[in-house]
This record gives structure tokens, C-alpha cells and sequence, in this order.
């Protein structure tokens, strides 16, 4: 069983594919990719299934979008290919290619967030009222996995912010909290893990409300494939991936930090900040470089930029932290 594709994995300097796959120790015992085999086969529902007729926000349904000047220029974006096929969902497999193959049993339509916690009153938004609250903007951002792969990748979505004053939170409100869909029924791939669903991330205030965290409901101009996190999911450039929550169903303004799924299950690996930072290297591995997805082997290597590049617009959020302390 290969992860992604093994001839890209250069130098001894970027993390050895054991380690990476040493994530994988959440796993549930040996007869686990076994048993994902089996949900294969067992069947994907149809697309016909998996669509309600009549809905216009369907995966590869395209997005009117203006440009944007917090878009990241000058890189070369990752393909679309490699964009939508290297995945991390774990609640559809934990291999790379897994989600690709097994997220279409997500049932994209209808949905809605649930808003709840600290704010005015609790209220539900419909995906389509969301579409339409913004002009739908074109970033591109460097994304930058814990497990030191990177791409370029062009988004389609508007500021979290802008989402968040129109869930009206209250005064008391210092972190959100990102819950993403779970039904175990349709993500029987979830339950090879020890992982404690749904997937959980969160932000403080501040952060989520700095206008670089997106909230996004596309990629390359077209809606979101299931596999990357489809209808709506969060974007947070200068953090690694994993802050990153997948298919959000509901979010909660609270007064604490809110428990998240990778600091969770390994908190001396996984910090609740998590910002890209070459300085603090996971335990396993160092994150000083990082190997850019789809190049050829020898082009692939990048030096890992502090905050994922976009110090400028978020380092002071974490002036007088030590983050090291606090990774
Ligand atoms: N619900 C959910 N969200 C998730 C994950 C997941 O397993 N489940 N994986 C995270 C990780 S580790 C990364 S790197 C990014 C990957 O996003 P992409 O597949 O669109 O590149 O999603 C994040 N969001
Ligand atoms: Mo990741």
C-alpha cells in the first residue's frame, strides 16, 4: 500500500515517509485496511443518490468569482489532479487516495451550519444564503501540511469574518469553534481510527477574524469536490492543514479553548496554534523544508517560511507569545 506517490519523496531532510505514516498509528488494529477495502466494495452510492435534483451546489458546479488582493502570487499552483486525488479526510480512509475514492457518499445536499454558543441568538444558515452573502473572491494560498508536503492551490470564498458578524457573537466570545459532518453510517472508513468524531478545530477571535482566514466553498472556480471538503470548509493559510476543518456542519462561539482533534489525540505533536513555524519541529520530523506537491523530484524541495509566508499580515497576532511554547 502506497501513500501518494512514492517517487516524489526526495531527500533525507524531508520527513521519511515512515514517519509521516507513522500518523497512521491511530489506527485500530492490523485488519483495518481490510475492513476499508471491504466498505469499498460493499458500494459507494450513486451519484444520483448522493445529489438531490434540483440543487444547483453540486462538486464541479462553477463559482462566479472576482479576484482578490489577498491571493498569493508568483508560485506555480498545484494541478488539479494532484489537488483533488492527496488528500487527508480521514473519515474517508487515511490513505492520500482514499478520500478521492470514498467521499462521494457525502451527502452534500441539502446542508447548513448551525450556529450556536456564545452569540445573540442560535441560528442555521443555508449553504445556498452563504453562497450568496459575498462576492465570491479567487485566492490563491500556499497550503502547508503538519506532515511537511505543500501546495498552491486557487480557492473560491470570502473572509470568515465576514460570516461571523453575521452569526452575531457575543462580547464573551474568545474562540469558534469548527465542528465537520460525521455519520458513521456514511464514513464507515472513520472507525479504523481512535479518533474521537466529528472532527474538531478552533480558532481564537482574533484569528479567525483576521480577513487571510477563508471560508471556502470552491477550488479552480468550481464548487469544492467532496474530497476536499465539500460544500464549505475552512481555510487557514499560515497554519498547518490539520486547523483546517473539512465539511463544517456547525459552529460554537466560546468563552475556553475548544478541544481539537489532532492536539486531542497527541498534544506534545499537534499544538492548538499549530502556525507554520520552521523553528518548532514535530517530534518526529523537522519542518524546516517542505516538499512541494506534483513537481518533478528535483524541483520539489521548498524552505519552510515562518507562518506559512504570510507573516506580514498575521504576526501580530501572536505578539509577546512564546511559540514555542505555545506551537
Ligand atoms: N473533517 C476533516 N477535516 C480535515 C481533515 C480530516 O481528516 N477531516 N484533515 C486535515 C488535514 S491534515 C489537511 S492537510 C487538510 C487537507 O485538505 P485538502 O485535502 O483539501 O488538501 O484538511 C484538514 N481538514
Ligand atoms: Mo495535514
Amino acid at each position: 500500500m502506497l501513500i501518494g506517490k512514492p517517487t516524489l519523496i526526495p531527500s533525507s531532510e524531508i520527513t521519511p515517509k515512515d514517519q509521516y505514516l507513522n500518523r497512521r498509528r491511530f489506527l485500530r488494529g492490523a485488519a483495518s485496511g481490510l475492513a476499508a477495502a471491504g466498505a469499498v466494495a460493499l458500494g459507494i452510492r450513486s451519484l444520483a443518490d448522493v445529489f438531490s435534483p434540483g440543487t444547483s451546489v453540486f462538486a464541479g458546479t462553477k463559482l462566479q468569482t472576482v479576484p482578490s488582493p489577498l491571493t498569493t502570487t508568483g508560485e506555480q499552483l498545484t494541478s488539479y489532479q494532484d489537488v483533488t486525488t492527496f488528500n487527508n479526510y480521514y473519515e474517508f480512509g487515511v490513505q492520500k487516495n482514499e478520500p478521492a475514492q470514498n467521499a462521494g457518499a457525502l451527502p452534500t445536499a441539502p446542508w447548513s451550519i448551525r450556529v450556536d454558543g456564545l452569540v445573540k441568538e442560535p441560528k442555521t444558515f443555508d449553504i445556498e444564503a452563504l453562497l450568496k452573502l459575498r462576492p465570491l473572491e479567487e485566492r490563491v494560498y500556499r497550503h502547508r501540511c503538519v506532515e511537511a508536503w505543500s501546495m498552491v492551490i486557487p480557492w473560491v470564498g470570502y473572509s470568515l469574518s465576514e460570516f461571523i458578524k453575521q452569526c452575531e457573537p457575543l462580547s464573551n466570545a474568545r474562540y469558534v469553534q469548527f465542528l465537520s459532518y460525521y455519520d458513521s453510517r456514511v464514513e464507515r472508513w472513520a472507525s479504523q481510527t481512535t479518533i474521537q468524531w466529528p472532527y474538531s478545530e478552533g480558532l481564537r477571535m482574533d484569528e479567525a477574524m483576521n480577513p487571510l482566514a477563508l471560508l471556502t466553498f470552491g477550488l479552480y472556480g468550481e464548487v469544492l469536490p467532496n474530497q476536499n471538503g465539500a460544500p464549505v470548509r475552512i481555510v487557514v493559510p499560515w497554519k498547518y492543514g490539520f486547523k483546517s476543518a473539512k465539511s463544517i456542519v456547525r459552529v460554537r462561539f466560546v468563552d475556553r479553548q475548544p478541544p481539537t482533534t489532532w492536539n486531542e489525540q497527541a498534544p506534545n505533536e499537534y499544538g492548538f496554534y499549530s502556525n507554520v513555524n520552521p523553528n518548532v519541529d514535530h517530534p518526529r520530523w523537522s519542518q524546516k523544508v517542505e516538499r512541494r506537491i506534483g513537481l518533478p523530484f528535483y524541483a520539489q524541495r521548498r524552505t519552510t517560511l515562518m507562518f506559512n509566508g504570510y507573516g506580514d499580515q498575521v504576526a501580530s497576532l501572536y505578539d509577546g507569545m512564546n511559540l514555542k511554547r505555545d506551537f
